[in-house]
């Protein structure tokens, strides 16, 4: 497997400022157009499991596709199918292998044993709110499995596109002893409601791609072969729309459940729009050039 059966040669090329053969755990493109990035976790021996260097290597890829003013949508997704059984995933959580007492070690990853500071961190948190952050519109592409941290994944992107024949979803938390306990769940479940919330936590019990559908907690299922080309048709859609509208209405939309993270967020928007205007240019001339402002051109508007 070079990349992913569902991985279209033609519409891709390696992401500019991280070469494709600098990752090991995740693949990194941009459309042929530069427009979009296609971000994949690429371990589908163990259901795409994130280990912390799979972290590292997803918050670096999503970060410069989040400073690309030419990316609008990022497509987050799972390369596969697993050559030992044939089984998809998009992303089956923390690696159990290697978690420990403290939170996840960085098993065979000597510069960062030798460095304290790096153990035990639950830094996958971090790219939770990188996704829920950046000016973008990130798609879970949801080939397999979503179980454990994965399915916290799928629920902090924007929007969750599924594969009808092979998309599987499974809240794994409490089996293994972790709880997601901010957007996993509490922000899951004001996607969802709180009833189907708490059965898919306190159950853990597996559901398919049209059930959660039915739930609310994905936006499409399709044809396994035209999951990718769905994706793409979707953040094709989305590129047509204003961005500054896009990311208004993003930051709006998480602005009601972030508080005054949100709040911040949606305000430092306003406040880059409100820069662009001569009354806020006014006011920058007045302090450099030592005078009162002058406000009188612009009214107390209602
Ligand atoms: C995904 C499942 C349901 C797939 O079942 P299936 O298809 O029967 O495949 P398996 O035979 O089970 O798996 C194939 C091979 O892959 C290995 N594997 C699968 N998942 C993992 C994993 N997470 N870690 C390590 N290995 C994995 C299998 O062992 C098997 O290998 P072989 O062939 O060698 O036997 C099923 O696999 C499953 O249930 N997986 C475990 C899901 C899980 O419990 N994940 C962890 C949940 N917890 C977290 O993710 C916490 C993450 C975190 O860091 C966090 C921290 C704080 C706050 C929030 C979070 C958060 O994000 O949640």
């Amino acid at each position: 497997m070079s990349v992913s059966e569902l991985f279209d040669e033609d519409e891709w090329m390696p992401a500019p400022g991280a070469p494709a053969d600098e990752y090991t755990d995740i693949t990194a493109h941009v459309s042929t157009d530069g427009r979009i990035a296609r971000i994949a976790f690429h371990r589908p021996e163990v259901r795409n499991a994130f280990r912390p260097h799979t972290v590292d290597e997803l918050y670096r890829a999503l970060d410069i596709a989040r400073q690309d003013p030419r990316i609008g949508v990022v497509l987050l997704t799972g390369n596969g199918p697993s050559a030992k059984d044939g089984g998809w995933a998009f992303c089956s959580g923390g690696d159990q292998r290697i978690r420990g007492r403290d939170g996840y070690r960085y098993a065979g990853d000597d510069a960062a044993i030798a460095d304290p500071g790096r153990s035990g961190r639950l830094h996958i948190l971090e790219v939770q709110r990188l996704i829920r952050t950046m000016p973008k519109v990130v798609i879970a592409v949801i080939p397999g499995w979503a179980a454990g941290g994965g399915h916290s994944l799928h629920v902090v992107c924007d929007l969750s596109i599924a594969s009808a024949e092979h998309g599987r979803f499974k809240q794994t938390d409490a089996d293994v002893g972790s709880f997601d306990a901010g957007y996993g769940s509490a922000y899951f479940a004001r996607q969802i409601g709180q009833k189907f919330a708490r059965e898919v936590f306190f159950l853990a019990e597996e559901y398919s791609a049209q059930r959660a559908y039915e739930m609310g907690a994905v936006n499409r299922v399709v044809p396994h072969a035209e999951l990718e080309r769905e994706a793409i048709a979707t953040a094709r859609t989305i590129l047509t729309k204003s961005p500054t509208a896009i990311r208004m209405l993003k930051f709006a939309f998480n602005a009601v459940d972030d508080g005054l993270m949100g709040q911040q967020v949606f305000a430092g928007e306003a406040t880059r729009l409100a820069y662009g205007t001569d009354e806020a240019v006014e006011g920058r001339d007045a302090f450099l050039q030592k005078r009162e402002p002058d406000w009188s051109p612009y009214p107390w508007q209602y």
